[in-house]
């Protein structure tokens, strides 16, 4: 067979070759283009034979070789596009998504069951006109104790030892210091003083079921023009009956509180016994839930307030004690050591 028949037959078979690929085989295309245009492929070895041919004849093929390998370099080029769009066409079906399928269930987090109380009591008592306060976890031995009328050598700073920083900075062991901060602060001019101010507190406390070295009170103050006990009572008694139902009673002890005179002990009927004696009540019918009393005129006088004309109440709630309380929750550690399964309990 002579060059130009040689020519026309890859020429032809090429292109039949080509149209059988269908787009595809991407692998089969790259190797059969290599075949025929590549360095060692057919048209480069048909070229060769162009050396042999007479003169006239070596224009005509040569150019006749040019055509064909134009011809076949752009239906390759064709191929591949088409099995490129096959890829892609493959791809998409593959990757396709199917909007009708359910979404995936997203892990939601929650506040903690102490973030979620303190919450809740701060909305009772905004609702009752109060103002919350922050106070400082790192405090002056000044306003956690001097200013709460426990002087250096007062017997009752036993109680409450702490953590020192320095000999006169330590963690504060209550929320009661916030007490003299606000009192220094507050303008009588312009209305009572109605505010509570919920934190962190530690002490020197063995760590047990009922007792944490860190943690959580509400502290509250009201002071202003006759204030007396019946307006403590009250107040407690809204803030308990919307903490642990409508049919709670409080009662109130005698105590002693440096800072507030009269002091008291504020119990709550038991929620399970109602007040007949049952083991969470310990048989007494009643439960201890926080430390109240009238502020003290020591505490009033030292941040300037005349005791003669201002009066006022205080009291001091362990946010823990009212949770464990109110979801039976019977050893406070469970609290503060980060085990999903007791914090997904209080969603
Ligand atoms: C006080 O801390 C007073 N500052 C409360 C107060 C404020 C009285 C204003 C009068 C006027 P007490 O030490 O009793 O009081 O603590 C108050 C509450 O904190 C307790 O009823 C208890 O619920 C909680 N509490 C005390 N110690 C611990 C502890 N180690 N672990 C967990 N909760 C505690």
């Amino acid at each position: 067979m002579d060059l130009q028949a040689q020519l026309e037959e890859l020429k032809t078979k090429t292109q039949e070759t080509l149209k059988t690929l269908n787009g595809n085989h991407g692998k089969e295309l790259q190797d059969l283009r290599v075949a025929i245009l590549g360095k060692k492929g057919s048209l480069t070895e048909l070229l060769k034979g162009l050396k042999d041919l007479s003169n006239e004849l070596r224009p005509v093929v040569g150019k006749q070789v040019n055509e064909v390998r134009d011809l076949l370099t752009k239906a390759f080029e064709e191929q591949a596009k088409i099995v490129e769009a096959a890829k892609i066409q493959a791809q998409l079906e593959a990757e396709s998504i199917d909007v009708t399928l359910p979404g995936r269930q997203i892990a939601l987090g929650h506040r903690h069951v102490l973030t979620q109380t303190s919450e809740e009591i701060e909305d009772i008592f905004l609702g009752m006109g109060f103002q919350i306060v922050d106070g400082f976890e790192v405090e002056k031995d000044y306003y956690n104790f001097e200013r709460m009328n426990l002087p250096k050598d007062h017997p009752a700073r036993d109680m409450q030892d702490t953590f020192y920083i320095t000999d006169d900075i330590l963690l504060r062991t209550h929320t009661s210091p916030v007490q003299a901060r606000t009192l220094d602060q507050h303008d009588f001019s312009k209305g009572p003083l109605k505010m509570i101010s919920p934190g962190r507190v530690f002490r020197r406390d063995t760590d047990d079921a009922t007792h944490s070295h860190q943690f959580h009170q509400i502290e509250g103050l009201v002071v202003g023009e006759n204030i007396s006990m019946g307006d403590l009572k009250g107040t407690l008694e809204m803030i308990i009956k919307k903490m642990f139902g409508e049919d709670r009673s409080i009662r109130l002890r005698p105590s002693y509180f440096p800072f507030t005179e009269p002091s008291v002990e504020v119990d709550v009927s038991c929620f399970k016994c109602g007040g007949k004696g049952c083991n969470v009540c310990k048989k007494t019918g009643w439960i201890e839930i926080l430390g109240a009393g009238m502020v003290h005129p020591r505490v009033l006088e030292m941040s300037g307030v005349d005791s003669d004309i201002y009066s006022g109440f205080a009291f001091g709630l362990g946010q823990e004690r009212i949770a464990m309380l109110r979801y039976g929750i019977n050893d406070i550690r469970g609290f503060y050591q980060g085990d999903c399964r007791f914090s997904e309990q209080f969603k």
